[in-house]
């Protein structure tokens, strides 16, 4: 539990603090596919040696206020030092993918408007990347951090600084490695943006933010290849635990002999003032479980949804499935005492059966922390639980996620309509892969996407496995229909973009444009797509990039459920990548293979090159 330590300060530091050299190096020419890049070396020496930024850390568990708001915005500079550690979240000590040393990572916090200024230096021994989820990244394509789409995978030993506006975004966001499952093994983080207008920010007087996960006892560098064997009739693996901000518990002496394993982790407390409210922003950054967050004996008003808010509604408890956020607003009006924070994986929406990686898990899903009130005693709760209150496995109800003013704008002539289905096949060698539009996504990591279309390569060249469709209506409206033609439900998030739920069809149910939402839909970045059911989504096409449309759960990610989504192409193409982005795409052995896929990487003699726990 002391890896938790003290918060050392919001970081706050004006530009004028600190002035980016970048030092000039030679230009030099290299080929990358048979194409020429023209690069001038590397600009990203600006980590100064005086280091004007700390590696700052976090405590999740201490209640905070926004920061202050400034009558201009202003650049927010931050260092992320991506290394192993070992830890043990659930008392289980194993290594932990950290973000400066701790799980989750240091809070990123920013007001609207503000500029993000992120040194990532990686330090894992593997290529890495961080992705800012739900920011929208306009005209900063190649920060999305998503390698082989928009930049290539940052080496060991080298930093990116991921430079980009919030423009006017604000809400609840967080980061993660988008590459070989990196953030299940712990790199990832809360992003906080603050709006001097939130029309709900006098309601509340302090807040949390709650970052929940499923967490296994095993790297994903050892589990990703048991399900990777010709004919595995497993699902996705099970976890060991669930977490609350990095904490859980773990029955040890279901833990391999010689285990380092503590089986009586403290629960993670939050406190709260009698009478005082709090706003909690939840966040499901699991690999793939759906979660339930609920208090005992306090109800939740739920005022945001990932950036939207929403028209304040009751509800006891909050589903949340992987990739999503929410903000409530908790009431600290019950009598002084204890009662269970519950973040609970949500079983029925785990399938199982005795082929799959860790199906006899000991978990206990049942994640508990503590609402502590000031002057209660240290002592567990015993609370009851609320009965559900919503549908298992689905979004939380539309009467509780209606923006709070309708958003009409997705409501017009429709530029650009895409079929999309979503199934599961095998490969010549009988290993399961995932399907989008009959192919598995094949991303080149040795050359991203945002790199071809800025040196002018045909987006309609790209290669099949990558899975692009193309936008070329600037400011048009894009609707996308998803068919699931599987059993699993998948959380989809889209990067980029907010999007409008037209529908989201169950199985059985078929399309029917009357019923569409045009007028007051749900608006946010990750949805569920029920199995064998649909979805129909609307988005703005007026973001030049690539931009990844994906299942969260990150198993399916690694079996290629994802496609790209090539926007305003010929905008984009007159943009230019910063050299240090461009330079990362030299760096990696394994880059320097033709086409690479963490999936085909399996099979492949440089496995260690990306990974060194396989
Ligand atoms: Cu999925």
């Amino acid at each position: 539990m002391n890896f938790y330590l003290k918060r050392i300060s919001v970081l706050f530091i004006l530009s004028l603090l600190f002035s980016i050299g970048s030092s000039a190096i030679e230009t030099n020419i290299y080929t990358v596919n048979g194409n020429s890049l023209h690069l001038k070396g590397y600009t990203n020496e600006i980590q100064n040696p005086n280091k004007p930024y700390d590696d700052i850390k976090t405590d999740y568990f201490k209640p905070i206020t926004h920061l202050n708001f400034t009558d201009k915005p202003v650049t927010r500079y931050y260092h992320l030092t991506l290394k192993k550690v070992q830890m043990s979240p659930d008392g289980f000590e194993r290594t932990v993918w950290s973000v400066n040393g701790q799980h989750p990572g240091p809070l990123i916090q920013a007001n609207k408007g503000d500029r993000l200024v992120i040194n990532v230096t990686n330090n894992f021994d593997d290529p890495a990347s961080v992705h800012w989820h739900g920011m929208f990244q306009h005209g900063t394509n190649w920060y999305d951090g998503v390698p082989g789409q928009t930049q290539c995978p940052i080496p060991n030993d080298i930093s990116l600084v991921y430079n980009f506006s919030t423009t006017d975004q604000y809400g609840t966001y967080w980061y993660h490695s988008h590459f070989f499952a990196q953030y299940v093994d712990g790199l990832r983080g809360g992003l906080i943006v603050y709006d001097q207008d939130d029309p709900y920010l006098k309601q509340y007087d302090y807040e949390y933010v709650v970052v929940l996960s499923d967490w296994h006892h095993n790297t994903t560098g050892v589990l990703l290849p048991l399900s990777n064997v010709p004919g595995y009739a497993g699902f996705r693996p099970i976890p060991d635990s669930p977490l609350i901000s990095g904490v859980g518990r773990y029955n040890c002496t279901a833990a391999p002999p010689g285990s380092k394993c503590n089986s009586n982790q403290p629960l993670p407390v939050y406190k709260v003032e009698k009478n005082k409210k709090y706003r909690f922003r939840i966040i499901n950054s699991a690999a793939d479980g759906a979660f339930v967050f609920s208090i005992d004996q306090h109800k939740l008003k739920v005022i945001e949804l990932e950036g939207i808010y929403v028209k304040p509604t009751i509800i006891k408890k909050l589903p949340i499935n992987v990739g999503q956020r929410y903000s409530v607003i908790v009431d600290a009006n019950q009598p002084i005492g204890n009662y269970f924070i519950r973040g609970t994986l949500d079983k029925r929406c785990t399938p199982n059966n005795n082929a799959t990686t860790n199906f006899n898990s000991a978990i206990d899903w049942n994640g508990l922390g503590i609402l502590r009130y000031e002057g209660a005693e240290n002592t567990k709760p015993n609370s009851k639980e609320f009965n559900d209150d919503f549908k298992p496995c689905r979004d939380l109800n539309k009467k509780h996620s209606l923006p709070l003013k309708p958003i009409t704008k997705y409501d017009g002539h429709v530029s650009d309509f895409v079929n999309i289905t979503i199934a599961f096949g095998r490969d010549s060698n009988q290993r399961l892969e995932a399907l989008v539009n009959n192919v598995s996504f094949v991303p080149q990591m040795n050359d991203a996407t945002v790199n071809k279309i800025t040196r002018d390569f045909a987006p309609k060249d790209l290669p099949k496995e990558e899975n692009s469709v193309i936008f070329n209506h600037n400011g048009g409206i894009a609707e996308l229909y998803v068919w699931n033609n599987n059993t699993a439900d998948h959380p989809f998030h889209m990067h980029g973009h907010s999007f409008a739920i037209m529908f989201v069809g169950e199985k059985g149910q078929l399309p029917n444009e009357s019923k569409y939402d045009k007028r007051n839909p749900i608006v946010r970045d990750t949805v569920t797509i029920p199995g064998n059911g649909f979805l129909v989504i609307r988005f703005i096409t007026d973001n030049p990039g690539i931009w990844a449309f994906h299942c969260h759960i990150e198993w399916h990610v690694e079996l290629g459920m994802v496609m790209q989504l090539i926007e305003l192409p010929n905008i984009l193409k007159n943009e230019t990548v910063p050299d240090d982005v461009i330079s990362l795409c030299l760096e990696n052995e394994f880059q320097k293979r033709k086409t690479l896929t963490p999936r085909r990487m399996f099979n492949s003699i440089i496995i260690n090159e990306i990974r060194s726990d396989m």
